[in-house]
């Protein structure tokens, strides 16, 4: 009797590589007229800043265990807070980059103008869901890229006060039980993960696409005291047993941005941090937070609000304004609209 030819020949083994983040970027650009490689350097320079941060994530469990006290550790450095920490270092590392003539954070008061002619703005909230981090909870960096109008000029606030719809790539990075890395550059929406072992991302999750309609909602159901009568029948609405409608809808809630869109972003559904009577614009930001999120899921062919207004069509008049947020699925998102209109669902 023959072997079959698989165990007679088994041939080489074939090393298990696939796209880097590096690789996937730099072969979108090649397809863009007049690239120059700047854009891929930063978000190069992203993906370097977004490894540091997550490394000294990953320690800061342990560095509080061995007893680092206050704001000095044992060698006598400062030790600051991971969210100041991660500013910085996103900070450190785009000025470095050169390509940033504005850097802007939620951390920071006011941005951050560099000299050097330069092509882009970046916005950045270098350490969402930060309540999560002393009981080990998944956190993440959010962020957004703008290219300049005039690249030889000393910029100015005015030109980082731009509505969504100009951003050139947003993404985040996801501090999770594996980190992952989401972009869009405006060619749909990929996810990488990185391989800790050699500090590399990896595209694990080719073109995402929000379902059109989920099964979970995503909200603070601790303030419902405090929001509008639209909010609070959607709420009831998706509570109540319907079966062709697929209700009642689970309910999840991590209390992270990053971690609340990740799984709304892939799995479908909704999030939605309305606006309430303590926060009657809500409590998100629109550049660090609302604009880059908005953004990656209109990429992935879902939809974003502030309650009824497309986000990306905001144009904010200061730097750290805030907006309600609401976006997951289209047909999600759009009975939460109209709730908030008073119309028939
Ligand atoms: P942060 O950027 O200071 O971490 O705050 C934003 C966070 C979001 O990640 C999350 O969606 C929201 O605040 C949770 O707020 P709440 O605790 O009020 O539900
Ligand atoms: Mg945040």
């Amino acid at each position: 009797m023959s072997e079959s030819p698989v165990s007679m020949h088994p041939g080489p083994i074939q090393p298990l590589v696939g796209t880097t983040l590096r690789e996937h970027v730099l072969s979108g650009m090649q397809a863009a007229p007049g690239a120059t490689g700047e854009f891929t350097s930063l978000i190069n320079h992203l993906s370097l800043a977004i490894r540091i941060i997550n490394s000294r994530v990953r320690q800061a469990g342990l560095a509080g265990m061995l007893g680092y006290t206050g704001n000095t550790n044992v060698q006598g450095e400062a030790v600051q807070k991971l969210d100041i920490y991660a500013n910085d270092v996103l900070l450190n590392v785009l000025e470095r980059s050169g390509h940033c003539g504005i850097i802007a954070s939620e951390e920071m008061d006011d941005p951050v103008f560099t000299q050097h002619p330069s092509k882009y703005i970046a916005m950045f909230d270098p350490l969402d869901g930060s309540s999560n981090i002393d009981t080990n909870g998944t956190i993440g960096t959010i962020f957004g890229i703008i290219r300049r109008k005039v690249t030889d000029s000393k910029p100015t606030l005015e030109e980082a006060l731009r509505p969504g719809y100009e951003i050139a790539a947003a993404g985040y990075a996801l501090y999770g039980p594996a980190t992952q890395f989401v972009l869009s550059t405006g060619q749909g929406v990929h996810g990488f993960t990185l391989d800790p072992s050699i500090g590399e991302f990896f595209l694990s999750h080719p073109n995402i696409r929000c379902p059109q309609k989920g099964t979970t909602y995503s909200v603070n159901g601790g303030n419902r005291a405090l929001w509008s009568e639209g909010t609070r029948k959607w709420a009831e609405f998706l509570k109540a047993s319907d079966k062709a409608s697929g209700r009642p809808y689970g309910s999840r809630y991590i209390g992270s941005l990053v971690a609340d869109a990740h799984r709304t972003l892939l799995k479908g559904g909704i999030f939605a941090y309305p606006a309430d009577e303590k926060s009657p614009k809500g409590k998100l930001r629109i550049l660090y937070e609302a604009n880059p999120m908005a953004f990656l899921f209109e990429q992935a062919g879902g939809m974003a609000i502030d309650g009824v207004n497309r986000i990306l069509d905001v144009q904010p008049k200061e730097l750290h304004e805030r907006t309600p947020l609401v976006l997951g699925s289209v047909e999600d998102v759009m009975t939460f609209k109209r709730f908030q209109l008073g119309q028939q669902v």
